[in-house]
């Protein structure tokens, strides 16, 4: 996969080179117009591309619903379930906290906006969202059916583990449909594997697709902004989650980080939490060793709630918007900023360039203008596979601590640096 992924970041530049220099070939037949960059780039990449991460995403509503139910069911007592809720859910909310508050203060350091008054010509209309109470009301899926037909996670997850619940509480009945479902997990998984044979290709045609048409002359206009968003978020997902994983676990962090790299080039190339789930869900079992009750709860969970990297985009952003429109803010605004960043990460779902929505809301809340968005867009979808990468991160090294404290990880396995690679 890491091979895919460089060959695709070279055939990228040197297709740009190719075409900015000696310009577009253009040809015509039968009296159609045909240019080699919409042949290359517009075309094969970028059909393959779509192909390659609509499979992923096919595979993620089954996926969570089956595994999760199989979770839930096989949990020894309900109440496993409350203390993983809590478990989970107030771990995500302190490191997406961490995350945000040292983005803002790295921020403060750097000042990336200052001296900088790009004009924006264009605006950016900021999507509504939807408020806290809205969230948990919609939490409860009216037609689970209609909820997986929409891929909406939470109420795919709250549907998954009451069925799961109602399955260990009904006896022979319920025995018999677990095994149903673990029988339908296995094939699941079987399926993930074969999808992921088909990586290297789908991620050099994503990696040759994106480089061949960003622009580099964006990123440098914008680049004290790019390289500080790059750099925190490499900080938080190498020292903030290392310390964490080892003061909470006793893991080795190091260990986390090499058996994360399929899963974080997936997320890199993909831009999708969600579309990558199928993939951390398998490293987290076959790599990690973390039971499947864990894994199935707090991995969905986390791909829905748990941005640590967006968070970081948001705390570089608004002190960056703030700086270029020359407003001032007051310390209860960044912790206004820090609460509303770290609850607009519950409400919105892991799919590419919800950061940019999320980001949205910050702004209103501190009466940033919200058009100071049109500034960085133009890299931010360098910066989304980046922080993707980082969200997995914070949801694999929480679950691990969530494991190890349940007594739901296999130390054998996580220490086993070759566990999971697949049989040669
Ligand atoms: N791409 C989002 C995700 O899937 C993150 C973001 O948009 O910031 O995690």
């Amino acid at each position: 996969i890491f091979f895919g992924m460089a060959a695709g970041f070279i055939v990228g530049l040197l297709l740009q080179f190719l075409f900015d220099d000696s310009g577009d070939f253009q040809f015509s037949i039968f009296g159609f117009e045909f240019s080699t960059y919409d042949i290359f780039v517009e075309g094969i990449f970028s059909t393959l591309g779509q192909i390659f991460i609509a499979s992923l995403k096919m595979l993620v509503v089954p996926l969570v619903f089956v595994s999760l139910v199989c979770g839930t069911s096989t949990l020894s007592d309900p109440s496993k379930l409350g203390r993983l809720g809590l478990k989970s859910v107030g771990l995500y909310i302190v490191t997406t906290a961490i995350a945000i508050t040292l983005a803002m203060s790295m921020a403060l350091l750097v000042s990336p906006g200052e001296g900088i008054n790009l004009a924006t010509e264009t605006t950016y209309q900021a999507k509504e969202a939807p408020s806290l109470s809205d969230v948990i009301v919609n939490m409860v899926p009216s037609n689970p059916v209609n909820s997986m037909a929409q891929g909406n996670m939470l109420q795919i997850i709250v549907f998954a583990v009451l069925f799961g619940i109602a399955m260990a509480m009904t006896g022979e009945a319920g025995k018999r449909v677990s095994a149903f479902f673990e029988d339908i997990n296995t094939v699941i998984m079987r399926l993930v594997t074969i999808i992921m044979n088909l990586a290297p290709y789908g991620v050099f045609v994503l990696m040759a697709k994106l480089f061949a048409s960003i622009g580099a002359d964006t990123i440098l206009s914008l680049a004290k902004y790019f390289f500080l968003v790059f750099g925190v978020l490499i900080l938080h997902g190498l020292l903030t989650y290392s310390v964490l994983l080892k003061a909470l676990s006793g893991l080795s962090p190091l260990m986390l980080l090499r058996k994360m790299r399929d899963a974080a080039i997936f997320a890199f190339s993909t831009s999708s939490s969600s579309a990558t789930l199928p993939v951390t869900m398998e490293t987290a079992r076959n790599k990690l060793g973390i039971g499947n009750s864990v894994s199935s709860f707090t991995l969905p969970l986390g791909a829905t709630i748990n941005m640590d990297g967006t968070a970081i985009m948001q705390g570089v952003a608004t002190v960056f918007i703030a700086q270029v429109y020359g407003v001032d803010l007051s310390l209860s605004d960044y912790m206004m900023v820090v609460l509303t960043a770290t609850l607009a990460s519950i409400g919105t779902a892991g799919v590419p360039g919800v950061g940019l929505i999320m980001l949205a809301m910050v702004l209103q809340q501190v009466n940033l203008p919200v058009e100071g968005i049109a500034l960085i867009i133009g890299v931010d979808r360098l910066l989304d596979m980046t922080r993707t990468a980082v969200n997995i991160t914070g949801d694999c090294m929480v679950s691990c601590v969530v494991a190890k404290s349940e007594g739901a990880l296999d130390e054998t396995v996580y220490n086993d640096p070759n566990a999971g690679q697949k049989e040669e």
